[in-house]
């Protein structure tokens, strides 16, 4: 039952099949499956198929938007149902994902798990001009800056803005977080970056750790 939802939750995913999607997710939640669960071992796995068969030239951009559109529509179904382990103390965190980079299917993820982790979290959105990652952590006084990137060529932004946190003389006012999936713990490492999450479910233990720094 739970593996047969699973595989239709892909499915619907790869074919772009944003009412299926919703429907699947419903029965997920009827079922009694973890939320969390029916997005990375179903929505996620679909996805998989869809960066596959992308990589292959076998999907072009039309393809994966209606995917990424099944994904999302899914994803809201399941988003209340989410279950995680409340943080103790109030964080706010200012989230987004960098300038020049438009994807931010896992950046909303990581707002999902964040919020449902009763974080504050303060959503820039996607292609996000680096000073503001800056200007809003001082507005908000931010805990957190959480910094997402898809591309390799828009991953060097984040190392932009942790230098203008040196250069404003506010890094040791601010910790900062990266993921995506082209970046590893090393790339954070190598930028100044305090800590690094693998996935969404990750990055809640990973910023409860560093906030109790
Ligand atoms: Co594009 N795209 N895309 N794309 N796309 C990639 C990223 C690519 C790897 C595909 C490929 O060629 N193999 C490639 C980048 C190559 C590179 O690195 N340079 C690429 C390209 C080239 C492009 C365009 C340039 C294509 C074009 O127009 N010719 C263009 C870029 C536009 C731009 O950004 N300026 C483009 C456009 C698009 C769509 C609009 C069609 C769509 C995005 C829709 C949207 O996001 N709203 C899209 C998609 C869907 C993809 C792939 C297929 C899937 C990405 C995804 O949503 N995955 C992607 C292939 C791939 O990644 N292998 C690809 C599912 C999602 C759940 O996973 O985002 O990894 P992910 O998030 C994970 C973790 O990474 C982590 O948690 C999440 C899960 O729990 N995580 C964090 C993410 N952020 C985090 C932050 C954290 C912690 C964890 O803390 C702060």
């Amino acid at each position: 039952m739970k593996e047969e939802i699973f595989k239709n939750l892909a499915k619907c995913v790869v074919d772009g099949d944003e009412e299926g999607a919703r429907k699947w997710a419903e029965e997920a939640i009827k079922a009694g499956i973890d939320a969390y669960e029916a997005i990375m071992n179903g929505l996620a796995e679909g996805m998989k198929v869809v960066s596959e068969l992308y990589e292959k030239g076998e999907y072009y951009v039309p393809e994966v938007l209606l995917s990424a559109s099944a994904m999302t529509a899914a994803v809201e179904i399941l988003k209340p149902y989410i279950k995680v382990e409340k943080a103790e103390k109030p964080i706010t965190i200012v989230l987004g994902v960098v300038e020049g980079d438009i994807h931010d299917i896992g950046k909303n993820l990581v707002k999902i798990m964040l919020e449902s982790a009763g974080f504050k979290v303060i959503d820039l959105g996607r292609d996000v001009p680096l000073s503001k990652f800056v200007e809003e952590a001082k507005k908000h006084n931010a805990d957190v800056i959480a910094m997402s990137a898809l591309m390799t060529t828009t991953m060097p932004g984040m190392k932009k803005v942790i230098e203008l946190l040196i250069k404003e003389g506010y890094r040791d006012k601010v910790k900062t977080i990266i993921g995506g999936a082209p970046t590893s713990l090393d790339y954070a490492k190598s930028i100044g970056a305090d800590a690094w999450a693998k996935d969404a479910s990750a990055a809640v233990g990973v910023i409860k750790n560093l906030v109790a720094k």
